[in-house]
């Protein structure tokens, strides 16, 4: 799951990254336009209980990658090049850091402090990208239809019906994720990798004095902003990065301190789960307690494939339990005894927080 992080100069999606990658990024080498890139586990309280209880002897949580983008998305003129946009258009999600906080020694690219206006001109500098993509295709896809035979016309047809469209509604301001579209009609443009059809993540970036308003900003900010595969994040980067640096102990004691809610980053990775539509489901056992990542309705069988091509061909049974009643029985056996334990087919709709155990034969 690549997450790429974007936003106007200087509004702190560097010092974002280093908190989130805690300085154990692999920054790329190959050029300045390059991101660089960091994996990062997402915390999760309920895999750690669970694998204590079955005496796992490795925990493995899900990993995000997040690429942090350099400089400024300014699709327009000069700044974001073709490389750019092809990495960007490579991601799963998008995280926009946007500038909230004061401080004279940063200049601000349009130069004053306004969150507002520039979540308004990033969406304006994704939608003038997509825009730029759906008229390339468009012109490509014309060329085909008139060349085609008259019976093979129809699909190309549809299709262009479908980006002048898409295009009327760009310049109305809707992103594309906001369009209503068919389900037909999704599945022909998700191969195109459209910006505004990502999923996005706003980072509001508050100033260090506000660190202990962060709830109550991040509410401000939502009411406005959040939209169907949008969330809104609000934290003070620059103190999570400091906070990143300590131990876990000191943080939660600098935390205090400061009157700084728990987990600025943990809320932004969940806010990426969510806004990707995907819940978690665990497999523990003694070898090893894993959390995975999976789209929201996917079936067992979706879920064991997760886990091994030959479990999902080999599947015979799965046996769920949630994670909490798991921890409160505090046995696989004692879930048994209680009939917890469930016994689920192939088309069982995996719910966020299952334990999974696939039963299968190769
Ligand atoms: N006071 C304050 N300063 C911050 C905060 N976040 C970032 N900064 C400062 O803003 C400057 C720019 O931060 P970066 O993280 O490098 O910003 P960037 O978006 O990666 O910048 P470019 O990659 O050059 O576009 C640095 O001097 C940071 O220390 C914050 O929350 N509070
Ligand atoms: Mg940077």
């Amino acid at each position: 799951m690549d997450l790429g992080i974007i936003g106007l100069a200087q509004s702190g999606k560097t010092t974002l990254f280093e908190a989130l990658t805690r300085g154990h990024a692999h920054t790329a080498s190959f050029g300045s336009m390059e991101p660089s890139v960091g994996v990062v586990k997402v915390p999760d309280d309920r895999l750690d209980r669970l694998s204590v209880l079955l005496h796992a002897k490795k925990v493995t949580h899900i990993e995000v990658r997040f690429l942090d983008f350099p400089g400024s998305l300014a699709l327009r003129g000069e700044g974001a090049g073709p490389a750019y946009l092809a990495a960007l258009a490579q991601c799963d999600a998008l995280v926009h850091v946007v500038r909230a906080f004061r401080n004279e020694a940063v200049a601000h690219p349009e130069g004053s402090v306004d969150p507002h206006r520039d979540i308004a001109e990033v969406d304006v500098e994704l939608a003038f990208g997509d825009l730029a993509a759906l008229e390339r295709r468009q012109g490509r896809l014309e060329i085909e239809v008139r060349s085609a035979r008259a019976g093979e016309r129809d699909a190309g047809e549809r299709e262009l019906a479908l980006l002048a469209r898409l295009r009327a509604g760009l310049e109305n301001e809707t992103a594309l994720r906001a369009q209503e579209l068919a389900p037909e009609e999704r599945r022909m443009i998700s191969g195109y990798q459209l910006l505004t059809n990502k999923p996005l993540v706003i980072v509001v970036n508050v100033d260090d004095a506000d660190a202990g308003r962060v709830g109550e900003i991040e509410q401000e900010f939502a009411q406005r902003w959040a939209a169907p595969n949008v969330e809104v994040a609000a934290l003070c980067a620059k103190l999570e990065r400091e906070l990143a640096e300590l131990s876990d102990e000191d943080a939660v004691e600098f935390r205090r301190e400061l009157g700084l809610a728990a987990g600025g980053l943990d809320t932004v990775l969940q806010h990426s789960q969510r806004v990707l539509g995907l819940l978690t489901f665990f497999t523990v056992g003694e070898p090893e307690g894993r959390a995975w990542a999976l789209t929201a309705g996917s079936t067992a069988l979706e879920a064991a494939g997760k886990i091994h091509s030959d479990i999902a061909r080999g599947f015979i049974r799965a046996e769920v339990v949630g994670w909490q009643e798991l921890l409160d029985c505090g046995s696989y056996a004692e879930a048994r005894k209680r009939a917890l334990l469930r016994t689920e087919g192939k088309q069982y709709i995996v719910q966020d927080g299952d334990v999974l155990h696939v039963l299968f034969n190769v």
